[in-house]
């Protein structure tokens, strides 16, 4: 029997990162997304930790399906600026705005700074949920540094200025950002990618219970 699980995000290149991680994992679970399950109030994010966060959204959509929650709680932290954005990097710039004018922000904000303190990382916290109340979590990380300007057109948020410590660079040599790999080669190497497949054992473990 097909489990079904709930992927608490209404991001739409969060959900697809998630659910080719779970896939590849050739687990036989049906991946549902809060418009699928049944749209439920988004809650608020009121927490100052990826983790807290990450555990707010679960529950939420524990309590609103009955179904086994995973949800994801990340950002990118830049070191000149203290660790942020942070767990405000999808509202850096406001809260109506997009992932452009974040990204154009931030490097607005560290214009100054010299490229060996370019230094930033993106963190995932992962957050499972069952319906009878037990709580997990795993994070994952991924070390890099801020480009001076946004390149290429794939993956989302912050992606075409962050170049991964362990990207390879393109044929002509150049560094490339997050927004030039393909899916497969981010979620290798991605914070989300390392929290997930963290994850995974404990889901193999919780469906064969069922
Ligand atoms: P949900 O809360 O519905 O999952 P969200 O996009 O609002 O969607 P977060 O609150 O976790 O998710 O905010 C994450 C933000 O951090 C996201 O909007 C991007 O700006 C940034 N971010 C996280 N992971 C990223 C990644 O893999 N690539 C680029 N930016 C990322």
């Amino acid at each position: 029997m097909t489990s079904q699980i709930l992927l608490a995000t209404n991001n739409a290149k969060k959900l697809a990162e998630l659910q080719s991680i779970v896939d590849e994992a050739g687990l036989t679970v049906t991946v549902v997304s809060p418009k699928t399950a049944g749209a439920y109030p988004e809650p608020a994010e009121t927490e100052w930790s990826f983790v807290g966060n990450a555990l707010i959204k679960a529950r939420a959509g524990v309590a609103a399906t009955g179904l086994i929650t995973i949800a994801d709680d990340s950002g990118l932290c830049v070191d000149a600026l203290g660790g942020m954005p942070g767990v405000r990097s999808s509202r850096w710039a406001g809260p109506e705005c997009d992932d452009t004018a974040n990204l154009e922000l931030v490097l607005r904000q560290i214009d100054d700074v010299d490229e060996d303190r370019r230094t930033a990382k993106f963190v995932s916290v992962v957050a499972l949920v069952t319906p009878d109340g037990a709580e997990h979590t795993w994070t994952g990380e991924m070390p890099g540094v801020l480009a001076t300007a946004p390149r290429g057109e794939g993956g989302f948020g912050y992606d075409p200025i962050f170049v991964a410590d362990d990207s390879t660079a393109a044929d002509d040599g150049e560094p490339r950002t997050n927004a030039e790999l393909s899916a497969p080669e981010k979620n290798a190497i991605s914070h989300r990618g390392k929290a997930m497949r963290a994850m995974l054992p404990t889901l193999v473990e919780l469906l064969g219970a069922r």
